[in-house]
């Protein structure tokens, strides 16, 4: 069993230890080289949280909890830095006509027609799903793409074993439709759905070529 002394040397060996580590910060200059920004360097002359005392280097509570409040700004400063970054690119991507973003949805074409499960695939292998509207505003947006792209469009909508039972890609009940007049009329025969080039969705079979749209 440890003694009191050496129970007391290990904790005061351990704040040395910590705010050694801490003083130099060694991930943050590493994470913000990674995401190519400033890093401590371009963070420097701006103030401090209130009650950031800073390294003391005596190893004592003070210097641990200013260290840590130092580090909670340098990550709060990176991640503001990142977000920046990432609004920027997005800038450029609507610019070109490439992404369409409509509240915390970005929707995208690679410009290729593919059957319903190959679209699909595409949109899953790059960390998406196929476009699914659920409502007004987002129909609008996909239709652009569609406009954009002069092609009709598969939607992440799939219908069930029953007749006229259309549900989102992950099994929930549809919460907003948009079908053409007399749609859906395939009676369980068509389980896929697509975009026609007003907005309005028609159901159809699975195995044509439809220009494949995610969303992210
Ligand atoms: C074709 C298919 C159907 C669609 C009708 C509309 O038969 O595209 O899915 O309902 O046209 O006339
Ligand atoms: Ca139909």
């Amino acid at each position: 069993m440890l003694s009191y002394s050496s129970y007391m040397l290990t904790a005061v060996a351990a704040l040395l230890v910590s705010c050694h580590a801490l003083r130099k910060f060694p991930e943050v200059p590493r994470l913000a080289g990674i995401f190519g920004l400033p890093g401590r360097d371009g963070l420097r002359g701006q103030s401090p949280l209130p009650g950031l005392t800073g390294p003391s280097g005596n190893g004592g509570l003070p210097c641990v909890q200013g260290l840590r409040n130092s580090l909670d700004t340098e990550l709060y400063n990176i991640l503001v830095n990142l977000g920046k970054r990432l609004s920027r690119l997005e800038g450029v991507l609507a610019l070109n006509g490439e992404i369409t973003e409509v509240g915390e949805k970005i929707f995208a074409s690679n410009g290729k027609e593919a059957d319903f499960a190959s679209a699909l695939e595409s949109c899953e292998k790059a960390g998406g799903t196929l476009a699914t509207p659920m409502n007004e505003e987002e129909n609008n947006a996909i239709l652009s793409i569609v406009k954009q792209y002069k092609r009709y469009a598969y939607l992440g909508i799939k219908g069930g074993d029953t007749s006229g039972q259309f549900r989102y890609i992950d099994g929930t009940p549809l919460n907003y439709t948009k079908w053409h007049k007399y749609e859906p009329n395939g009676k369980g025969t068509e389980k896929c759905v697509e975009m026609y080039n007003d907005g309005s969705w028609n159901d159809k079979k699975c195995n044509l070529y439809r220009l494949t749209i995610c969303e992210f």
